[in-house]
């Protein structure tokens, strides 16, 4: 088709953008990320820092990116602030090190935080997409995200179009932003398959700068496969989710599943699509992974939806090939409607998400490494975990080959606090606290989920704070961080330091 906007390189697009612009770019996950673009202003951002020019921009994507955009733009020192989650080892290390501002969002509130003005003015929107029409219809690639907010409110935009994805995904995407308040309306989804908006962004075609043309494959990583700790968690998972069904807690025809992402969300649908007691479900999600394919090709899952389809080259090859099939199970949303409290809420998710470490209380770490390195972000964790039907977290019961125990007296940082997590499961067990006061929880969450090797130095904690609601002592309750901190390791913590005989 004849587009009616210049055909522009990399290069010609990277040099319309100005030192401190403000860029909303696509991709959640590495899936549907801009590519070409920006690693063209991060040789751009090298050569102006070469001429003793400064040069950085402000980056807001739906989530994580790839390699070619965090990747490359972290290693130019081209990003000057970031939000709202990162995975990047590079990115990272450069936010830890206080030389790019960070600041870690609840990414359902992303897109109405942009439209209300609260992250400043967008100059531009650098979006991957399959389909790009006159008139103005951008059809995305992989994900969603937040682009369709990040093409409303940006001055001018960017598309590029990568023929690795094929023109009739065109009706895989359900396309739908609420209004502001005072004129919000209730979002009118009742099911995880209906369709609610469009399927393209509609953009007024005046502001589209240029067009990119590419051929890139999304950078998607690889899954490592799943070991004993990993199959052993998500068989708790699916072993407790099946007794809640029995019990009657959970109704005959299942609810709808949000999983995270990586290696235990993936065995934890492993053995929730295997286990012969849950009956065929469907997945209301921010992330749809390989293993949700598998369990759309089997049968087990009905319908998923989320933002992001962040799979593995072969599966998506696989889907492509099969597209008609998988457009009638699968469907890409803006991160604003999948991960929103709303909808969480009255569809009555169960809600699968990680944790870097949980305290006696329940309250859930997912974010900070002993308290102040940031490791990816809160993510669409909070979205789900405050409001679903029922919200579990994952984790090994120990790190850093058992010198580390997950479970500990306080969190060293509070994403989820004990009013929102309801079930913490471990590869030692499962420990329900629902309906239990925080001395229970202190005691089935050591009892169930601890570490054998520190259940005796937790009790030495808490059994110690026997008054008041909470077993806490404030001047011990991170006497295990403090110890991993001075000798590298939290094993035998010396209580006697703490508490009077
Ligand atoms: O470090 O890689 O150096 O060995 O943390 O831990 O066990 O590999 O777990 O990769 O699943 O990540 C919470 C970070 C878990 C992730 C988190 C060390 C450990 C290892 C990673 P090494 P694992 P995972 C929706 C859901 C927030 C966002 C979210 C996450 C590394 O799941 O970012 O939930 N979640 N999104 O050794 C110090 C501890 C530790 C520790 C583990 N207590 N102290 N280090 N590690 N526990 C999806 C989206 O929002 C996109």
């Amino acid at each position: 088709m004849n587009l009616p906007f210049p055909r522009l390189t990399a290069e010609q697009a990277a040099a319309l953008v100005d030192h401190n612009s403000t860029i909303g770019f696509s991709g959640f996950t590495p899936a549907g990320a801009a590519k070409a673009i920006p690693t063209a202003l991060a040789a751009r951002a090298r050569a102006e820092h070469a001429a003793g020019h400064p040069f950085q921009v402000g980056v807001v994507t739906g989530a994580s990116t790839g390699e070619s955009l965090d990747g490359e733009l972290a290693r130019a020192e081209a990003i000057s602030w970031r939000t709202p989650y990162q995975s990047n080892k590079h990115l990272r290390a450069a936010i830890n090190a206080g030389k790019t501002r960070f600041f870690d969002m609840h990414l359902s509130t992303l897109p109405q935080q942009v439209r209300y003005g609260f992250l400043g003015k967008f100059h531009w929107a650098i979006v991957e997409a399959c389909e790009v029409t006159p008139d103005g219809k951008i059809v995305p690639t992989t994900s969603v995200g937040a682009t369709p907010t990040f093409c409303r409110v940006a001055d001018r935009i960017l598309v590029e179009l990568n023929r690795a994805h094929p023109a009739t995904l065109r009706g895989i995407h359900d396309i739908f932003e609420p209004l502001d308040p005072p004129y919000r309306q209730p979002i009118p989804l009742n099911s995880c398959s209906m369709r609610i908006g469009a399927p393209y962004i509609q953009v007024d075609p005046a502001k589209i700068a240029g067009i990119v043309e590419t051929d890139l494959p999304d950078e998607t990583g690889k899954f490592d496969p799943a070991d004993d700790i990993t199959t052993t968690i998500g068989n708790h998972v699916a072993e407790f989710l099946a007794a809640e069904l029995k019990a009657g807690r959970i109704p005959r025809e299942f609810l709808p599943l949000q999983s995270g992402v990586g290696n235990i969300a993936n065995a934890v649908l492993a053995a929730i699509g295997s286990h012969p007691d849950i009956p065929p479900f469907e997945m209301f999600s921010e992330v749809i992974q390989d293993s949700v394919i598998e369990l759309i090709r089997s049968g087990k899952c009905k319908f998923a939806t989320g933002t992001s389809l962040t799979v593995s080259a072969p599966v998506l090859a696989d889907i492509y090939r099969d597209l008609e099939f998988f457009k009638t199970r699968l469907m890409l949303r803006p991160q604003e409607i999948t991960n929103h409290p709303e909808l969480v809420r009255r569809l009555g998710i169960i809600t699968v998400n990680t944790a870097l470490e949980v305290d006696l209380s329940g309250n859930v770490n997912s974010t900070h490494v002993m308290g102040s390195s940031m490791m990816n972000g809160i993510g669409g964790s909070g979205d789900f975990t405050r409001n679903g039907y029922i919200s579990i977290f994952t984790c090994p019961s120990f790190a850093k080959g058992g010198k580390i125990s997950t479970i500990v007296p306080l969190v060293s940082h509070t994403d989820h606090s004990e009013h929102s997590v309801q079930v913490v499961v471990t590869e030692q067990g499962v420990a329900d606290l629902r309906g239990r006061t925080p001395h229970e929880r202190a005691n089935l969450i050591v009892d169930r989920c601890a570490h054998p090797d520190f259940r005796e130095e937790l009790r030495g904690y808490f059994e110690q704070t026997k008054h008041g609601q909470t077993p806490a002592t404030l001047a011990a309750a991170f006497a295990m961080h403090q110890q991993f901190l001075e000798t590298g390791d939290m094993n035998n913590v010396d209580w006697s330091r703490y508490f009077k005989k």
